[in-house]
């Protein structure tokens, strides 16, 4: 039996990476793969319960530190309680957001430092990492805008930290692609919801060997 893969999303505020999720499983299910799909913050209850910590409230609610060790939390118990289960059932695992967030976001944009980050990572969490990164790449006003009109004020608390650490976000993630170019794959998520998932669904048929077929909705 073939190993199932650990694929990841990532991308600044309104990616589309709630989309392409569905879309993603979608296509899965159509090829008849077993897709267990996910996200962080949250996934398992104990990363949910950590999630109405992290994305609710003000900006400056919580130290960036602090901030930080919360979602490494979460992780530890979404991988132990989650993800590491659904790997060894044989199901592939599809995940709306993961380690690549808490580097970027805390350790780039809010300024802790990425050294410690990656050395917790790996006390935590070993050599474990996706198989698969896509990284959904778009203007953080153009993403903010999606999300304004969505009108949700609900777990609003990153929204709301300004254009300027927006943009230090994609600088970020864009960093991070040409540190990981076999891992990370970027995708112009400015297109329509329906090419970036064709270029998804390209990307991870090329990664896995498999043959997926594109959905029309999900
Ligand atoms: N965070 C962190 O700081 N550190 C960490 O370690 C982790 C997370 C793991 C919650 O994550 C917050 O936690 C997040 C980072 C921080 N910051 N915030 N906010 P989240 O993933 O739940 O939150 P999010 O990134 O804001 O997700 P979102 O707002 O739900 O956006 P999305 O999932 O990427 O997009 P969407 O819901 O699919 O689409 C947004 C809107 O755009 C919606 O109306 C769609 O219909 C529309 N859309 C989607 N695709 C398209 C295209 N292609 N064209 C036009 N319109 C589109």
């Amino acid at each position: 039996m073939r190993k199932p893969g650990f694929i990841t999303l990532e991308g600044g505020e309104g990616a589309g990476k709630s989309t392409q999720v569905r879309l993603l499983a979608a296509a899965f299910s159509a090829a008849g793969l077993g897709l267990c799909t996910t996200r962080e913050p949250g996934g398992s209850p104990g990363g949910e319960a950590i999630r109405g910590l992290v994305v609710n409230g003000a900006a400056d609610k919580w130290h960036p530190v602090t901030e930080s060790l919360l979602f490494m939390t979460a992780r530890y118990d979404h991988l132990e309680a989650k993800i590491n289960p659904a790997l060894a059932r044989g199901e592939w695992v599809l995940c709306d957001r993961f380690y690549d967030s808490t580097y970027v976001y805390q350790g780039v944009a809010k300024a802790v430092g990425t050294a410690w980050l990656d050395q917790l990572y790996a006390h935590l969490f070993g050599n474990q990492a996706p198989d698969l990164t896509l990284l959904l790449d778009l203007p953080p006003s153009v993403g903010l805008a999606r999300t304004a009109s969505r009108g949700n004020v609900d777990e609003s608390r990153f929204e709301s930290m300004g254009l300027e650490y927006h943009e230090q976000l994609r600088a970020g993630f864009h960093a991070l692609a040409t540190k990981y170019p076999e891992r990370i794959h970027s995708i112009d998520a400015t297109q329509s919801a329906s090419h970036v998932h064709a270029a998804i669904v390209s990307a991870v048929n090329a990664r896995f060997g498999l043959a997926l077929i594109p959905q029309e909705s999900a």
